[in-house]
């Protein structure tokens, strides 16, 4: 079988930054590797702009204000199917209700309510794409012949 190892991004938020040593350790535990990593305080306006879609919605203010309020560290982690594990492993978006539906999920650990929930991950091929670039604007990937890459690792 030919395995394709795909990337997204992982943000631990400012509730949990002093957490962030733990949580990359269970990030390796579950099968990923780390490729890149920047610790950043974001202003309002990247904060706004990372969070563009929501923009106009009722809790958008207080998102940006909260994603502005402290460091985060924005991680650039990889292994098969990235993208679905890593959602399915920090759960659902409100930590609050996560603690009582999936209580061994990231959010429902670390996390707190429905805004202040500790964890990012993207949750589309091209929304990890873009997320990516937004924090590693000058990141190059060298595209591998896959076929070739798995053989190597089998
Ligand atoms: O992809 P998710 O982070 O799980 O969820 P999302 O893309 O719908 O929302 C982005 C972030 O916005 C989420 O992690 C926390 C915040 N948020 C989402 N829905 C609510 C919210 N914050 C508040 N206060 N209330 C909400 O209903």
């Amino acid at each position: 079988p030919q395995i394709y190892v795909e990337r997204t991004l992982a943000i631990v938020k400012p509730d949990a930054i002093h957490k962030s040593e733990e949580i990359e350790d269970i990030i390796l535990r579950s099968g990923f590797a780390i490729l890149q990593k920047r610790r950043v305080h974001l202003t309002p306006e990247q904060a706004s702009d990372f969070y563009a879609e929501h923009y106009g919605k009722m809790f958008f203010p207080s998102l940006v204000a909260y994603m502005s309020s402290g460091p985060v560290l924005a991680i650039v982690i990889a292994r098969d199917q990235a993208i679905s594990y890593w959602r399915e492993l920090i759960g659902p978006t409100n930590a609050l209700k996560a603690r009582q539906t999936h209580p061994d999920c990231l959010r429902a650990v670390y996390g707190t309510d429905d805004q202040r929930n500790a964890l990012h991950g993207s949750d589309s091929f091209s929304s990890s794409e873009k997320e990516i670039r937004f924090f590693f604007p000058d990141s190059v990937i060298e595209p591998v012949p896959v076929g070739q890459a798995a053989k190597d690792y089998l």
